[in-house]
């Protein structure tokens, strides 16, 4: 049935009872449309079924008066707009109109006199990210470390520019038809299942889901290592079964050494099957490969150091220069592991997190758990960990190996980061960018006093202050400026801005020394520089003025102090 909205002018509807009534009113006096059909629309003719609010606006006036005064001047009414006031104190109503009239009504009435605001109806969602998987009350860690809250923002399945994000797991396998990680599982989207071809050139024929590198073939077995690895990174979540995973909706890329003790040159062989996927999709921006962002190593060797595994240590740099984080778990030995020696904790390489336990207490665990005030760089959950299990079912893990994979799933999040500039830079800049993330991590843990003096950090993972320090950290900083693990110096607030010449900067300072403030225009030149002192350690208040002989224009403002340096964006007319 075709209908003028103008029909409606009639029908004064205040609630949606009566929005409904206009439905029956319209049926009852469906033969009147076609005498209103003259009736032209103030903004165009509307199309289709009627329904009722089509779409809505909400309006808010200066006052009562002015909404008064909007009704005698413009063709609401006529126009079939109808509308119910939304609370009696603040003038506001919300209007119905067809979808098709929506935006031009929006605009109309924006400009309308007396007129505060007019947006659309969103819909609120309710702010409850707890997974309802059934474990999920069992899984102390994950709200610890703020898991539930970080998801608000971050699942872990794509980047902001599409990407889809892969954990591979290096392990001696896992079973991946178990319930929980069936729908995680890493397809290779370039390799064509059982036709006997290596469809993607990469050495490996069939490769659908990863490797298993023992028996050299497709088929992963069920390790009862590898699965609850598996299930901490990335169970599926919020499916109703057995347990969350830390990064929510990542995949999972196995790599699997089928043994408990494994030579290492499977080691290298799983590495480099992880490292050619990310190459691949850094140098075709994507064609190729796949996005793999984090290897989780929950494995090493006791007891020896990097002079004597030279070349793991090496696969490990050559795979953070590609962009993919190894996250390494150190020895379940309480000892210092820079005088007993752990392979690959020791290597150090830039990008490697290297993990270790804390209790359900939350501290360092005294029995377990290496440490190391220049390798350990913090730690997560590693004690009574729910988490899938290779019978297909779910139990109890433990131990350092429990712990790197939530740091795992936490890197997988933070990909997930809705910024498209980070996005791109993932690939054009997968170093820096992986840099980046590594630094958000360890500049974000809960500091433990446990972990203060045998740990890099001294703290615990906190994904809810990573996610919150993500927007700022990944995406709007000057990526120099966060590249450095420690202490940073930030500038919170410049007023007045755009100023004529004095400024005033609120900054946090490392330390009592002096700030170098430098101006910079915008092709990078400096274009002033001073050292200032500061009074307080707190923040800060820096007020200067700026050269009379400075022209006009956007600069950038730098305060930094050992190293560390932090920027923005002023604008000065003189
Ligand atoms: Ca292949
Ligand atoms: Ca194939
Ligand atoms: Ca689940």
């Amino acid at each position: 049935m075709k209908h003028s909205d103008n029909f409606s002018c009639f029908i004064p509807i205040y609630n949606k009872d009566l929005i409904f009534a206009r439905y029956i009113n319209i049926m009852k006096y469906s033969v009147l449309i076609v005498l209103f059909f003259s009736f032209s629309m103030a903004i165009g003719q509307s199309q289709g079924d009627l329904s009722p609010a089509e779409s809505s606006l909400i309006i808010q006036l200066k006052s009562q008066k002015a909404w008064d005064d909007l009704l005698a001047n413009t063709q609401l009414q006529k126009a079939g707009v109808t509308w119910k006031p939304i609370g009696k104190s603040f003038s506001l109503y919300e209007l119905f109109t067809h979808k098709d009239t929506v935006e031009e009504w929006k605009r109309r009435l924006s400009n309308a006199p007396g007129v505060l605001h007019v947006e659309h109806v969103g819909e609120v969602q309710l702010r409850n990210t707890e997974p309802n998987d059934e474990l999920y009350s069992e899984q102390w860690a994950l709200p610890l470390m703020g898991a539930p809250l970080a998801w608000n923002e971050l699942d872990g399945a794509r980047t902001a520019m599409g990407d889809e994000i892969v954990v591979a797991v290096l392990d001696n396998g896992f079973l991946v038809d178990h319930p929980d990680l069936e729908n995680q599982v890493w397809t290779n989207p370039h390799e064509i299942p059982n036709n006997g071809i290596d469809d993607d050139n990469n050495g490996f024929v069939d490769d659908v889901h990863g490797w298993e590198f023992l028996n050299d073939g497709p088929d992963h077995n069920a390790g009862s290592h590898g699965t609850p690895v598996a299930g901490i990174i990335g169970a599926s979540t919020n499916n109703t079964e057995g347990i969350a995973g830390m990064a929510y909706n990542t995949k999972l890329m196995p790599l699997t050494a089928a043994a408990n003790s494994i030579p290492t040159p499977e080691i290298y062989k799983a590495l480099n099957y992880a490292l050619d996927q990310r190459q691949k999709y850094n140098s075709s921006q994507g064609q190729e490969g796949s996005f793999v962002v984090a290897i989780n190593l929950s494995l090493g060797i006791d007891f020896v150091f990097p002079e004597n595994y030279p070349i793991w240590c090496n696969l490990l740099d050559s795979l953070g220069k590609a962009g993919v984080i190894p996250v390494v778990s150190t020895t379940n030995s309480p000892s210092l592991i820079d005088s007993v020696g752990d392979v690959p904790a020791l290597c150090g390489t830039d990008l490697q997190i290297t993990v270790t336990k804390t209790t359900r207490q939350d501290e360092k665990d005294i029995f377990e758990g290496g440490y190391s005030s220049n390798f350990v760089h913090l730690a997560a959950p590693g004690q009574l960990i729910q988490s899938t299990s290779s019978s297909g079912t779910y139990g109890l893990f433990g131990g350092t190996s429990a712990s790197a994979p939530f740091v795992s799933g936490a890197v997988a999040l933070l990909y997930s980061s809705p910024c498209v500039e980070f996005a791109e830079r993932a690939l054009s800049r997968p170093y820096e960018t992986a840099l980046q993330v590594k630094a958000l991590i360890l500049n974000t843990t809960k500091p433990l006093p446990s972990l203060e003096p045998i740990t890099i950090t001294g703290g615990r993972l906190d994904i809810f202050e990573a996610m919150k320090q993500a927007n700022v950290s990944l995406c709007q900083r000057d990526s120099n400026s966060i590249l450095q693990f420690g202490p940073s110096i930030r500038i919170n607030k410049v007023y007045p801005n755009p100023n004529m010449g004095s400024v005033q900067v609120r900054f946090t300072p490392i330390t009592l020394d002096p700030v170098e403030v430098r101006l910079y225009d915008m092709v990078g030149r400096l274009a002033w520089e001073d050292q200032l002192s500061i009074q307080v350690f707190e923040a800060e208040d820096l007020e200067f003025n700026l050269p009379r002989s400075l022209a006009s224009g956007t600069y950038i403002l730098e305060l930094s102090q050992e190293g560390s340096r932090d920027r923005t964006k002023i604008i000065y007319i003189p």
